[in-house]
Formats: structure tokens, C-alpha cells, sequence
């Protein structure tokens, strides 16, 4: 199922939440910067033993690590495109990062998900295009894989919210 909330991803209880990061995988401003004030230092100790073995995480992947203090048990990184007109692949780009988080939170029993607007504050993707990805791509998804049950999108701005409300509806 789906479900639409508006505020703060960090205040979420659910199995995991999905933070926009950067390939870096070591913070950043936005909802990156958010989530590692409130999980603590454990988030980013364990994203620096992820990029110690496979180096940066690449656009559109993903990587899970402790919740730290979160209610949430996980987070789940992921790079969304940086929007620059939209010839660089971004769509196909934004919808593996939603992609590639649903399938690493169906490997770890995720049951319940919480994803950000990745892309659309920092990285300037427009928000009605972004919008259409990530309800559209988690849709597919959920309609052939078993095991996730409650996918959460937290919009923090009205707009954001107002373009779900009309694409999933509140409930
Ligand atoms: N809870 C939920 N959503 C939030 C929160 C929050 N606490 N704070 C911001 N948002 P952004 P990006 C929304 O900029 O565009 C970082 O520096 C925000 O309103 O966080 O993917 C990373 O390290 C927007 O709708 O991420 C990268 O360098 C959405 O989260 C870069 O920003 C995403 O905005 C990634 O840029």
C-alpha cells in the first residue's frame, strides 16, 4: 500500500527510511544532512566501512546502513541525478535509485519503506516529472514483488505534497 505524508522523513517509524545522498556517501545539505544530525555519528561510521570496500556509490544505486538513533532501523542511501535538462538520462537514473532501494530493502525484509522527493530540492529535478517517476516506478514494483507492504512518501514542501495528493491521493 501506499501512503502520503508531509514533514519530517527523520520522524518516521517504519523499517526504513531512503536518504538522498551523494555518491560521496558521507553527508551532505538537505534531507542527507537531516538524517545524519538525527541518527548520530553511527550512520556515517558505517557509510565510511561501505565506501573503505566498494568506493563511491554510483548514481541511481543504493546502500543500506544502520538507523543509529532513528526510529527507523535502516537507512537506505541512494544518489538520484542531478537535473541538467533532462539529456543525461536523469528519469531513467531517478527511477533506478527508487528502484534499486525498494530491491535492497526486499533483500534485508524490509516490510515498511519511507522515501524522500529524491532529486528535487539540491539536485533541481522538477518536481511534477520526479513525482510521476517515483509513484509510477514503486507502483510496478510493488505490483510484481511480494514483501514490502507500506510505502511511505514524506513530501517536506506543499508542492511536492499537492502533486502526490493528486497522482496516489492521501490514504
Ligand atoms: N524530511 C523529508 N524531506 C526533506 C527533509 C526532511 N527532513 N529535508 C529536505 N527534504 P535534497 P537532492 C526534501 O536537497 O535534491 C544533499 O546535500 C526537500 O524539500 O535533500 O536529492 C546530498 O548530500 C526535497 O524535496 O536532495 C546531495 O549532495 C527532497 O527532500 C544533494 O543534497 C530532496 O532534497 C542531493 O540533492
Amino acid at each position: 500500500m501506499l501512503e502520503l505524508n508531509q514533514g519530517d522523513i527523520t520522524k518516521i517509524h517504519a523499517d526504513a527510511i531512503v536518504n538522498a545522498a551523494n555518491s560521496s556517501l558521507l553527508g551532505g545539505g538537505g534531507v542527507d544532512g537531516a538524517i545524519h544530525r538525527a541518527g548520530g555519528p553511527a550512520i556515517l561510521e558505517a557509510c565510511i566501512r561501505i565506501r573503505n570496500k566498494q568506493g563511491n556509490c554510483k548514481t541511481g544505486g543504493a546502500v543500506i546502513t544502520t538507523g543509529g538513533n532513528l526510529p527507523a532501523k535502516f537507512v537506505i542511501h541512494t544518489v538520484g541525478p542531478v537535473w541538467n535538462g533532462g539529456k543525461n538520462n536523469e528519469e531513467v537514473l531517478l527511477a533506478s535509485a527508487y528502484l534499486n532501494s525498494l530491491k535492497l530493502a526486499m533483500e534485508n525484509g524490509i516490510k515498511s519503506i519511507a522515501f524522500p522527493n529524491i532529486s528535487t530540492g539540491i539536485y533541481h529535478f522538477p518536481k511534477a516529472k520526479a513525482a510521476e517517476i517515483a509513484v509510477k516506478t514503486v507502483k510496478d514494483f510493488l505490483k510484481e514483488n511480494n514483501g514490502i507492504e507500506k510505502v511511505i512518501f514524506v513530501c517536506f514542501d506543499r508542492e511536492n505534497y499537492e502533486l502526490y495528493e493528486v497522482l496516489i491521493g492521501n490514504g
